[in-house]
This record gives C-alpha cells, structure tokens and sequence, in this order.
C-alpha cells in the first residue's frame, strides 16, 4: 500500500493507533482468508480492495468530495443507495466489526450493548475509521433499541447525524411511515447535495444498484453447487466489500468471478471435497473485519453455502421494479423493495423463517447456525421461533450467542464440531 498517512492525518485518524490496527487487521487476514485452499483467481480483486480498503478507496472518497460529491455513510441495509447515487453521492456502510476501543465505549453506553453498537463508538472515538472520517452526513435508524438510544448518544460526536424513523410493523401504515422516510430524506440528500433528484437521475440509480444487487443474486445461486466452488469466508467478504467499493466496479468484479465460478461447477472444482457438510448462517450482520464464526465453522470440516443476514441475502436479494414515469412512482418502486427486509425488529416477522427453510432447500443445506451478537434483543428472542420451526422443518439447528471477542473461541469449536456430527449422522 502507497503511504496514505498525509491523508489520514487530513481527516484527523489517530496515526499511530491507525497503524497498529492495520498490522493487525493485516496478519488476520493473512492467516484466516490467504491461508485457504483453491481459492478462485477472482477473489484477488477482493484481497487487492481489503488491502486498500482504507488507502485507496478513502482516496476515492476525498476526491470525489473534492469535485463536491457528498459521501454518505449508514448503519443499516435500510438506508437506499439508489436515493443517494441519484444526487451523485457516495454511500458507504459503517458497520464496524471488531472489538476497538470498548473501554471508551463503555463510558458512554452499558456494557451490555452489542458489540455492533460498541464498536460503531469505539471507532469513532478512537479515529480510527476513515469512512467515518469522510462522511458529510452520517444516517442513523431507528430499528433496534440499542440502535435508537445510541444514535442520541453519538450525535456530538460526529459533524452531521441524520436519523431515519423505521416502521415495526409489515402494516399498510408502516409502509407509508417508510415513504415518508424516504421522502424525508430524499430532502435531506437534495439540500445537502445542492441536486434535485429528476427520473433520470432515480432511475440511472437503481439500474446501477440493481446490477449490484442481481451479481450478488448470481452468486448466492451458484453456491448451490456440490462441491462447493467459493468458501463461505470469501462469500462473506465480498458481501462485506458490497458496502464499501464503488458499485460498478464491484459489479464487474463480482460477475467475473460468478464466470470462473461456473465454470468450476462444471468442472466439478471446489474448495472442499463434494459431500463435505453444508452450513448456512442466519441472524446478525457480520461487519469487517468480523470473520470470527464462518472461521471455526469452515476450520471444523464444513462450508457455509449462505448467508440469511444483512450482510448476505437479506440484503441482496430484492431488486428495485424500476415502474413508473415519475420520482413518485419510482419512490414507491424503492419503498416496495426495502419494505420487504425481513429484519427482527419488525413484528411479527414470519417471512424470515420462511427465508431460511427457502434457502436449506435450494442451496441443499445440512444444517442451520442461528448467529446472534450478544445483548441484540430483536435476534436473540428471535432465534427460539426460528428453531423450533426449522427444527419441526427437519432443519437442524444450532443456536449461537456471541460477540467480537476471541475469549469464546474454544467453546464455539466445540459446539460447531458436536452440531457437526449430528450433522453427519442425519
Ligand atoms: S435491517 S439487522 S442492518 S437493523 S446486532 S445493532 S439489531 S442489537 S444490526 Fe441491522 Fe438494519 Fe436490521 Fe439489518 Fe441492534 Fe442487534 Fe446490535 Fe443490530
């Protein structure tokens, strides 16, 4: 990597802590992605962005801000790229995975907060994110408790903090609360951009989004295969680069790897032999560099083939009907799509399960692991439901409770290895 460090010093990162924390990330990497076996040729567009991930691309960001673009930064998958790339911002995602700084967290929320929660302050207050650092305006969302409370909390701490109001309900009058969201804010990106949105502008958008979205569709399919062509590490890490790269790039990329992937299934090529037990994850969000669960899972003799997450297909799946001739209509076309999310927070929330018992058929899953982060209420209540319904499905199922210390490691192997050989004897 070229020496960023004039750069980072302009958005006011702590240098010092800032290295640290690369050399750290740097060897994590190393160790548990560069370590596999027959990884695609296509994954090196992936390991060329996470060793840019804050050279390059923030050096994207600061020039694109220099032509008077704004970058736009959020927390939650319900956030619309589509409305921003319509005023020709930059969206990036700010979900932050690793276990930085919490003491100073702790000082301003409980210790029982997620750690998705704590370490969106931990490096915000350690300066140690330079997404953070480049956002004109930063979108906060009412969804969970935590979330809500927090974002109070944090508002000081950064220039410009936008919150969304979320419905709970999948009601008629939920979904007019999203409009109205969405219109809200829709505003709020015009103002702060100088730029009206016109139908040109929206609907340029969400073909740009939608191509995102539809390559990531591709690939999820194509993990249907036995043997598996693509680890569920690597799988993961382009769901997480999803929120960073710039999407059309990203959009190539993952489509020339979708390529070599296919042409893999057809030559019976993967990264574990055919029959080696398939996993798919469900729950919580896994931000970079949160790679601790898929790790053990793909460690202890089996694959993940998918991923029932925000971060995964509840994030990817629903493509934008570009219908209508207005920037009403096509608001509506945007509303329909991000209403479908099945997040926890909604009640009730059938249509997850649904998802999960969906995708064990089709991606010709073993097994589920139920992820929840510790103290996220919306999941972990969630997960007895999800259960007992996959398990009445003849789904097995193992519910997983964790965060993003290492402390849990050995007792994690453990129960992925049992879950395993339950597997096994099915
Ligand atoms: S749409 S999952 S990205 S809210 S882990 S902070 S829920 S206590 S992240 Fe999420 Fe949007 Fe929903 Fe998706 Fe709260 Fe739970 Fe913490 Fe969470």
């Amino acid at each position: 990597m070229a020496d960023y460090t004039e750069m980072w010093k302009s958005l006011g990162i702590d240098v010092k802590n800032h290295d640290a924390l690369l050399a750290v990330l740097g060897k994590a990497y190393t160790d548990i992605f560069l370590s596999q076996k027959n990884r695609p040729e296509g994954m090196k567009y992936f390991d060329f962005v996470m060793s840019e991930v804050h050279g390059l691309r923030i050096k994207e960001l600061v020039d694109a801000k220099a032509q008077g673009r704004k970058v736009i930064g959020s927390y939650c998958v319900f956030v619309p790229e589509e409305l921003v790339l319509a005023v020709d911002g930059v969206a990036v995602g700010l979900c932050a995975g690793a276990e930085l700084n919490f003491e100073a967290a702790e000082a301003l929320l409980p210790r029982n907060t997620c750690s998705l929660i704590k370490s969106m302050f931990g490096f915000k207050l350690g300066k140690l994110c330079p997404y953070v650092e480049s956002c004109d305006v930063i979108v906060g969302e009412n969804t969970c408790d935590g979330k809500k409370k927090a974002y109070e909390i944090f508002r000081p701490l950064v220039k410009d903090l936008y919150v969304m109001d979320l419905p709970q309900t999948k009601s008629e009058t939920g979904r007019l609360v999203l409009k109205e969201e969405y219109r809200k804010f829709i505003a709020k990106l015009e103002k702060e951009s100088g730029k009206k949105i016109t139908v040109q502008s929206l609907k340029k958008a969400i073909d740009i989004v939608n191509a995102k979205r539809k390559a990531m569709i591709r690939l999820a399919a194509i993990r249907a295969a036995d043997p598996a062509p693509i680890s569920g590490l690597d799988a993961l890490l382009i769901n997480q680069v999803f929120f960073h790269d710039d999407p059309v790039r990203f959009t190539d990329s993952v489509n020339k790897l979708c390529d070599e992937l296919e042409q893999r299934v057809k030559d019976h090529k993967g990264v574990a032999p055919k029959g080696t037990t398939r996993i798919i994850i469900s729950g919580c969000p896994m931000a970079v560099p949160n790679w601790k669960l898929p790790m053990l899972v793909e460690t202890s003799n089996a694959v993940i083939v998918g991923e029932e997450s925000c971060v995964g297909e509840r994030g990817t799946r629903w493509l934008t009907e570009v219908k209508g001739n207005t920037v009403e209509e096509l608001l509506d076309a945007i509303t329909d799509r991000y209403f479908n999310v099945d997040c926890a927070v909604f009640t009730p929330n059938p249509s997850r399960v649904d998802y999960v018992k969906e995708m064990t058929k089709k991606l010709h899953a073993d097994g589920v692991i139920h992820y929840s982060l510790q103290f996220c209420q919306p999941y972990i209540i969630e997960s007895g439901p999800v259960e007992k319904e996959l398990e009445k499905s003849h789904i097995p199922t193992l519910r997983l409770e964790t965060d993003y210390s290492q402390e849990d490691v050995g007792q994690l192997k453990t129960r992925i290895e049992a879950f395993n050989e339950r597997l096994k004897k099915k």
